[in-house]
C-alpha cells in the first residue's frame, strides 16, 4: 500500500452500490484498447505494435500475468479422452510425449481469473471456464492449479515461465473448445528487461523468472492497457499486444523529491533503446514545475533523438493543494493550510511547502506561523530553524529558466505529528504571479493536508512533474464506461483530471484518453477498472506504437503532431485546443488513416 497514491492512478474507496451499479450496465461496457477496425502495416501485417518497444516509468510489473506472453509457442491438437466432443477440463489433454493416451501430465485444466472490476466484467466469471478471459495450461504435475516460477523449480527457458498455457485460436463466445478446435501455445514474456526497485537489471532469456513482483500493481494495469492478451483471440486486449515493454521501476522516498532517481530510471530506458517512454508517476513538491529540471532535460534529448516521451498529465484537480493568485507590491497576504494527525493510514509527520513565481526580480518575504502559534520571517537562504516545537527546513532557489522556489519542510523534532494550521504571510516587493503548493507524508492526489479558507485556492493550472517537461505529450483522461460520482459524465473530462497551461505558458495538456473505469490487467492472474491519467496515457503510448509500427522513422514530434491534428472534438471538448482537452480526444483510428494517407 506504501504511497501507491503516487502513481497517476485515482484511487477510490469501494463502495458497495458501485457494484451494483456496475453489473446492471455491465452490458455496455465499451473495452477503449480495442479498435472500432483493422488495419494492416506496409507488408501486410496487422497492426499490433510488432517490433515497437515501449518503455514504462512504474511501479514495476507482474511478469506471471497470462496476458504478458506472446502466442508464439506453436499451435496444438488435444485429445478428447471421454469423447463427449468438447475439451473436458481435468480430463482431456495434450499428447506431448506421443505414446497414443494422456497420461497424467499431459491433462489440460484452466485457470479461472479473477474478476476484481466490481462487475464491469459480467457476473459468473468465476467457477466456470470463459473462452475469452480465462486461460487453459498443461497441468504438469497433477495437482489441479498452475504452477510458475523459480520457486516450483521452473526456469527462464519454461514457456510462461512455468506450466504452459494455452488460449484457443479463435475467439470463443460459447465458453467451450469443440474436438479439432486447436489451442495456441504462450510461450515468450512481451517484457524485455526490468529495472528494479533495487537496481537490478532482469532480463528476458537471462533471469527475468527472478523479477520482483509489481509493489502496487499499477505497471501492471498500465501493462494490460498496452500489451496486454491477444488481438484476434480474446474479447480484452491491449492496443498493442505485439509490441514489447521495458520496465523502469520507481521507489519511494518519504519526503520530496519522492522519486529521487529519475536520472537512473530514465537513462536506463535511453540505454534500452525504447522508441517509447511512458512516464507514470506525477510530483508537484519541490519542483520548479518549469521544465527546468536535470530529469526533464534528459527526456529532452531523448525526444530530440525521435524517442516519443507521452505521460499522465496528473490528477490534481479538486485537492485543495495548489493556490494561485497575482500578488502586488506592498500587499500583505495569508494563506492557511491544515494538516490532519493522521494522512493515507500513517501518522502525518512532514507536511511541505513550495512557493513558486516566474521571476527573479521579485522579493518576497515569507513569515510561517506554527500550530503551535510561532513565527518565523524568511527572505533567503537555505537552512533549518526550529519554531515551537517544529523544526522547519528552507531553500529558496532559482531554475535555470528563472523560476523562483522558495520551499519548506515542517516536521516535529522527534519526528511526532504535523497536526494543525500552518499559516504563511507572504510580502512582496513587486507583482508576482504566485503558485503555492502543499504535501504532505500520504503523497495523495486527494490531498490531506490541504489549503483552507482561500477563494484562491484553484485548479487552472495542475499539470503534475515529470509531465511538464517541454517535450513530454502530457494527457489528460476523460470518462468512459461508468463515472465513480454524481459529477462523472461519460464523454465528459474526469473531474480530477489536471488542466491548464504550465508556469511557463505552454499548454499544459496535449491530447485526452479515455481515462475512466477502463478495463485491465491486475496482478495475480486478474482483471481490474483502472482509472485516471495513468488509464488515459497508455491509450496515446499504444496508439504511438501501431504508428510507429507502420513508420518506425516518425519522430517524437512527428507523432505528436499526427496525434494532435487527428484528436476529436465534440460537445464536451468544445473549441479546440483548450487547456482542459488540449487538442482533444484521442482517435487513433483517425490517426492511423492519417498516417496512410500522408
Ligand atoms: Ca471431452
Ligand atoms: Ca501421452
Ligand atoms: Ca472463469
Ligand atoms: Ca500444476
Amino acid at each position: 500500500m506504501f504511497m501507491q497514491f503516487r502513481f497517476i492512478i485515482v484511487q477510490v474507496v469501494f463502495i458497495l452500490f458501485l457494484q451494483a451499479v456496475f453489473s446492471q450496465l455491465a452490458k455496455d461496457y465499451e473495452v477503449t484498447t480495442v479498435l472500432k477496425e483493422k488495419f494492416f502495416d506496409k507488408s501486410g501485417a496487422p497492426l499490433t505494435g510488432k517490433g515497437v518497444v515501449i518503455g514504462d516509468v512504474d511501479s514495476g510489473i507482474d511478469v506471471f500475468h497470462p496476458l504478458f506472453f506472446f502466442a508464439d509457442g506453436g499451435e496444438f491438437s488435444w485429445t478428447d479422452v471421454n469423447g463427449d466432443g468438447v475439451l473436458t477440463f481435468g480430463t482431456d489433454g495434450i499428447d506431448i510425449n506421443g505414446n497414443g493416451s494422456i497420461d497424467k501430465v499431459e491433462v489440460l485444466r484452466y485457470i479461472d481469473m479473477l474478476n476484481s472490476t466490481w462487475g464491469l466484467l459480467p457476473d459468473g466469471m468465476s467457477g466456470k471456464y470463459n473462452s475469452v478471459y480465462d486461460f487453459i495450461y498443461i497441468d504438469a504435475n497433477g495437482n489441479n492449479k498452475r504452477d510458475f516460477g523459480p520457486d516450483k523449480g521452473f526456469k527462464e527457458t519454461d514457456p510462461c515461465f512455468g506450466e504452459m498455457m494455452l488460449i484457443p485460436v479463435n475467439y470463443n463466445k460459447d465458453n467451450s473448445i469443440k474436438a479439432g478446435e486447436k489451442l495456441l501455445g504462450l510461450k515468450t514474456s512481451k517484457i524485455r528487461s526490468v529495472l528494479q526497485r533495487d537496481g537490478i537489471i532482469r532480463r528476458r532469456g537471462i533471469d527475468m523468472i527472478q523479477c520482483e513482483q509489481d509493489s502496487s500493481g499499477h505497471g501492471t494495469g498500465v501493462a494490460g492497457l498496452i500489451i496486454g492478451g491477444y488481438a484476434g483471440n480474446q474479447y480484452f486486449h491491449g492496443i498493442a499486444p505485439e509490441a514489447e515493454m521495458i520496465f523502469s521501476s520507481v521507489q519511494y522516498d518519504y519526503t520530496p523529491r519522492f522519486v529521487r532517481n529519475f536520472p537512473d530510471l530514465f537513462n536506463f530506458l535511453k540505454d534500452e533503446k525504447v522508441n517509447i517512454v511512458l512516464l507514470e508517476d506525477g510530483e508537484w513538491m519541490y519542483e520548479f514545475m518549469d521544465g527546468s529540471s536535470p530529469e526533464e532535460e534528459i527526456l529532452n534529448e531523448m525526444a530530440r533523438s525521435g524517442t516519443t516521451i507521452i505521460g499522465g498529465a496528473g490528477n490534481f484537480t479538486g485537492s485543495n493543494m495548489l493556490i494561485l493568485d497575482t500578488l502586488r507590491s506592498g500587499n500583505e497576504i495569508t494563506y492557511t493550510a491544515s494538516a490532519p494527525y493522521m494522512s493515507d493510514w500513517k501518522k502525518n509527520d512532514g507536511v511541505f511547502f513550495s512557493f513558486l513565481w516566474p521571476n527573479t526580480e521579485t522579493e518576497i518575504k515569507i513569515t510561517l506561523q506554527t500550530p503551535d502559534n510561532n513565527t518565523a520571517s524568511f527572505t533567503s537562504g537555505e537552512g533549518k530553524i526550529t519554531a515551537g516545537k517544529y523544526n522547519i527546513f528552507y531553500a529558496k532557489e532559482v531554475s535555470p529558466k528563472g523560476t523562483t522556489m522558495f520551499r519548506f519542510g515542517c516536521s516535529t523534532k522527534d519526528s511526532q505529528e504535523v497536526k494543525g494550521i500552518w499559516k504563511f504571510k507572504l510580502v512582496s516587493n513587486g507583482d508576482a504571479y504566485l503558485r503555492a503548493y502543499v504535501v504532505d507524508v500520504s503523497q495523495s492526489w486527494a490531498g490531506y493536508s490541504r489549503w483552507k479558507n482561500s477563494d484562491k485556492i484553484s485548479d487552472a493550472s495542475n499539470v503534475c512533474f515529470p509531465s511538464t517537461a517541454d517535450s513530454c505529450m502530457a494527457i489528460g483522461a476523460y470518462t468512459v464506461n461508468f463515472g465513480w460520482g454524481i459529477n462523472d459524465i461519460v464523454g465528459d473530462i474526469c473531474d480530477y483530471s489536471s488542466v491548464g497551461y504550465n508556469i511557463t505558458g505552454k499548454l499544459g495538456i496535449d491530447i485526452t484518453a479515455p481515462g475512466h473505469s477502463t478495463l485491465s490487467a491486475a496482478k495475480n492472474n486478474s482483471y481490474q477498472v483502472f482509472s485516471g491519467t495513468s488509464s488515459a496515457a497508455p491509450h496515446v503510448v499504444g496508439a504511438a506504437a501501431l504508428l510507429l509500427q507502420y513508420d518506425m522513422t516518425l519522430t517524437h514530434a512527428q507523432i505528436k503532431q499526427i496525434l494532435h491534428n487527428t484528436a476529436a472534438q465534440d460537445n464536451f471538448t468544445g473549441t479546440i485546443p483548450n487547456h482542459v482537452w488540449g487538442y482533444g480526444k484521442l482517435n487513433t483510428e483517425n490517426a492511423i488513416r492519417y498516417l496512410m494517407n500522408k
